[in-house]
Formats: C-alpha cells, structure tokens, sequence
C-alpha cells in the first residue's frame, strides 16, 4: 500500500517530521511519502495562505495519481482543498483535522483543538461545523505561536503548547486534546505523557485512517459531487490544470 502525505506548506523540514512521525505507527507493507509542493507558501496561517497552497497540493495529488498512490492525507489543519483533491484521486483522501476530531470524538467527552495563531481558530470552528463534530468541541485555543516557530530550534513552542493544552483541561472540561498543526506531529507523544490525557496528532490520526479505508477496500465515490471535474480550458498560470485522461496536463 502507497500513502502519500501532503503537507501543502513548502517548509521541508516539517515535511520530514510528519514522514517520520507516519512512518513509526505505518503497518508493515504500508510505503509512506511525504511531500510538499514545488510552488506555495511557507507556512499557512490564513484563508490567502490556504487558497494559494491549494494548486501546488492538486498537482501532488495529480502526480500521486501517475504514480499509482492508494491514499493521502492533507497535512494541514484548515484540510485545504479536500474535496477538490477527492475529485482528483480514485483513493481516499483525509485531512489531518477532520480525522484528529473524528479520532476524538471516539475516546472522549470533549476535545479543545491547540493550534498556533489566533487569526486560524475560525477555520477550526468552521471545519468542526462542517464535520458535525462542534458537539464534542469545548473550545479552539491559540498559543500565538507562528507556524514556523515549530521549526526553529531553541524556540518555546513545545513549553507554549503545552500550558494551553494544560488551561483547555483545567478551563474547557476537555478530556482530549486534539493538536491543532501539523506541525506539533513530533510533539503529541511527549506532550500527551506531560498533561496525562490523550493528545491526537492528527498526521498520525489521517495516515491510519487512510490506511484502514484501503485496507477495506474503500475508494472516493465517483458518482456524484466527487466524480472527476468537468474537462475545461484554464488560462494564465493554471493552463498546466487542464484535465486530460482523467490527470492533469501538465504535472510539474
Ligand atoms: C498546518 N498551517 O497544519 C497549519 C496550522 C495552522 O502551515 N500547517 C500550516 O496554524 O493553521
């Protein structure tokens, strides 16, 4: 089995924790690849840092598609151009918000999301809403921490985590702690040991949920909203996403 990671932000070193993270739980026999784009920002951290990741996640999806890939997984905690990526790919494709929530609507009562900067919680609620797990959401907390803090070595990111995680149990009544960057991948084992409740990153989370949708066989549905997009011209810069033979035409 082939399970592509896209992490839709183009900071590799980040890319590379999420590979090793994926592949310490991945099943023997299941490859895992993590990606990032060629093209896109740095680090997502708003609706313009997520329309403009977009692009450059399709064409890893496209590629993935050439390549025989059987699942991916959207390494971003807004699950940027998830049902877009689901017309492209035969697979399944997961983000990692949807599953971490999914996850911990199953072994709690209510989970806070810990994510980095304030101005992103909206997306969180809005995904929470989407998903129809709000139910099990106490609260979206932020620890005003830019995303590629995560990446600097010697920054506080790990200490900053986890006293908001330590506020949303004593303040929230949260039983669970979903990590709200993909980023934080490396830090859920150590931070879930340090509070004492369950800690879902939800790059781990998505890799097993793919995992096990292959495993039983399951695919994106084509029939319906999921099917692949209508053949059409696309001008300018996005020529190259005109579909052909059910790929793109031009795959960097
Ligand atoms: C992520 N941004 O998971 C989101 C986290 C966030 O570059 N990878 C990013 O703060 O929304």
């Amino acid at each position: 089995m082939k399970i592509r990671i896209i992490n839709p932000n183009t900071t590799w070193s980040m890319t590379e924790k999420m590979a090793a993270s994926a592949r310490a739980i991945a099943r023997p026999g299941t490859e895992v690849v993590a990606v990032s784009p060629s093209m896109g920002p740095a680090s997502i951290e708003s609706h313009y840092d997520e329309a403009l990741a977009v692009p450059g996640l399709l064409q890893e999806v496209a590629r993935g598609e050439r390549e025989g890939v059987d699942g991916y997984v959207i390494a971003c905690f807004g699950d940027p151009g998830l049902l877009a990526a689901r017309e492209l790919a035969r697979g399944p494709v997961v983000g990692i918000a949807e599953a971490a929530m999914h996850m911990a609507s199953l072994i709690g009562s209510r989970f806070s999301v810990v994510t980095t900067l304030g101005r992103t919680t909206g997306i969180a609620w809005h995904l929470a809403e989407a998903y129809g797990m709000k139910r099990f959401c106490a609260k979206v907390r932020a620890c005003e921490l830019p995303v590629l803090e995560l990446e600097r070595p010697g920054s506080n990111a790990r200490a900053l985590i986890t006293d908001e995680c330590r506020r949303a149990l004593e303040e929230d009544g949260a039983d669970v702690i979903v990590l709200g960057c993909a980023g934080m991948t490396d830090l859920c084992e150590a931070i879930s040991h340090e509070i004492g409740v369950p800690v879902i990153d939800g790059v781990t989370a998505a890799v097993q949920l793919v995992d096990s949708l292959v495993s039983l066989g399951l695919r994106t549905s084509k029939r319906g909203p999921l099917a692949a997009p209508p053949v059409k011209a696309y001008s300018g810069v996005l020529q190259g996403f005109a579909l052909q033979d059910g790929g793109l035409k031009q795959v960097a």
